[in-house]
């Protein structure tokens, strides 16, 4: 039997080393061996198999035989595409989703040629419901695909990490090329961005990454001039098609990954609707469970016993296989999202702005117990404005407060009438030894303080300068 060694794990200090090998009879399938010869990767050669083991290896050189093999990787990289255009029926989402389709097929085929050869891939998701809702969907389908495709025989060398920030630093590129290291493959591993990283911040690690990785980049953040990845070739965003923020990541993974195969991804993409607040959300029972858990374990990681950190896709396939698991931490997110909300409406301040109410709080006033992460200031800001909402007939801006840190979220009805950022930007310039940074989108942004020590009069002043901005 005909052998290529696509990829190599060594273990340092281990006798027995983890090969990759794509070997073809009949037809074409990717094997994990052990073998305690040293072959190297790139290398054909007729083998023999006993028991997980290449126990003999004789080299054949030519041009022939590796085009050959070549072209049957290709096949069978094309072969595991079995997935589809997918439509939700709402015009404006379903527009945006034809423009992509080329590009996100061909972003996958790349994908499934990855896992064709062995190479390693790392994934790299935002913390937040949106982008773990995409990590989950893409977890489950190519694990789908793999388990049903006759040439995958080994179990893809992927590593999940949930991503923190919304940049993509160089620390993490010099993190994701580490864990590379251990490989040693005839291509390069592919690094898959899902949800975050569209600001020039993102730069510096985007340099370092893309010498060493075939990249796929899919977001949905609105796009920064300065920003190099829109340049890449697998960069997709729905911004560049016709679309916009409410097109989420979280949707836009599910539609990627439904080239490659077709499963019933319905209550995640709702998830990412309801987690990004999209104006194509619908929520179900089923969807607002989902988005609920999901916002748990992204914000505290140690309701699941045993994790310290890094939450994967397995863990949350884990823990909703688990009914009453979930269940009780469902109930437990929103018991304490609803009391805490309870909590805060009892103790916010009110400023009248005109119609406009701003209403001012402090987290900490709302916290019940400071051992437990869940929910995270920013995300509870949303929830709060959404209850402020409820019982208001005017649109509303709320600042939370916690820390050194400023949430401003803002009714969408404001949008045009109020430049948050703006007004945000002026604070900043009004205070610049006390402000470090503002940013945002343009309702839901935030203001980044040096120290606590003016945060009373930087709030304040917050306060007078969207009063004037609204014209009261
Ligand atoms: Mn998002």
């Amino acid at each position: 039997m005909r052998g290529l060694v696509s990829c190599i794990r060594r273990y340092p200090d281990a006798e027995e080393t983890d090969y990759f090998i794509v070997t073809s009879d009949a037809s074409l399938r990717t094997n994990s061996l052990h073998s305690r010869m040293n072959l190297n990767a790139g290398e054909i050669g007729e083998i023999t198999i006993a028991e997980g083991f290449v126990s003999v290896f004789e080299p054949i050189e030519g041009e022939k035989t590796r085009n050959e093999i070549g072209r049957e990787i290709e096949k069978a990289a094309a072969g595991m595409m079995k997935g589809a255009l997918h439509r939700i029926m709402v015009p404006q989402v379903d527009s945006v989703t034809e423009k992509m389709h080329k590009k996100l097929g061909d972003a996958m085929l790349l994908l499934a040629h990855k896992l064709t050869i062995g190479a390693p891939i790392v994934v790299r998701f935002h913390n937040d419901i949106d982008g773990a809702s995409g990590a989950y969907a893409l977890y489950k389908t190519v694990r789908f695909a793999c388990e049903t495709s006759e040439h995958i025989a080994y179990k893809p060398n992927i590593t999940w990490r949930m991503h923190g920030s919304v940049s993509y630093s160089r620390e993490d590129a010099t993190a994701d090329v580490l864990t590379c290291n251990n490989y040693e493959c005839m291509e390069k591993p592919l690094l898959l961005i899902l949800d975050f990283g569209t600001s020039d911040e993102s730069n510096a690690g985007l340099e370092v990454a893309k010498s060493r990785f075939d990249i796929v980049w899919l977001d949905h953040h609105p796009i920064i001039e300065g920003f190099e990845g829109r340049k890449l070739d697998h960069y997709i965003n729905p911004w560049n098609f016709g679309g916009d923020s409410n097109y989420t990541a979280g949707f836009l993974t599910c539609v990627f990954a439904k080239t490659l195969a077709n499963i019933d991804t319905r209550d995640i993409e709702e998830a990412s609707f309801i987690g990004d607040y999209s104006e194509h959300s619908k929520p179900t029972v089923a969807s607002r469970k989902l988005a609920a858990l999901l916002d748990l374990v992204t914000s505290d990681t140690r309701v699941i016993a045993g994790i310290k950190g890094n939450l994967t896709p397995a863990d949350i396939d884990a823990v909703l296989g688990d009914r009453a698991k979930s269940e009780e931490l469902i109930a437990y997110a929103e018991n304490r999202v609803s009391e805490m909300l309870d909590l805060a409406i009892g103790s916010v301040k009110i400023y009248k702005a005109g119609k406009t109410q701003i209403y001012v709080t402090d987290f900490n006033d709302v916290r019940i117990n400071e051992q437990e992460r869940y929910p995270l200031p920013g995300r509870f800001a949303s929830k709060l404005l959404g209850r402020i909402e409820e019982l208001n007939r005017s649109p509303c801006i709320l600042l939370l407060h916690f820390g050194s840190f400023v949430s401003a979220r803002m009714s969408k009805k404001l949008i045009g009438k109020v430049e948050l950022l703006r007004v945000l930007d002026a604070v900043r310039s009004d205070f610049p030894n006390y402000v470090e940074s503002t940013g945002g989108h343009s309702n839901a942004a935030s203001i980044k303080l040096k120290g606590e020590e003016m945060k009373k009069e930087i709030v304040r002043h917050t306060v007078e300068k969207l009063k004037e901005e609204i014209g009261a």
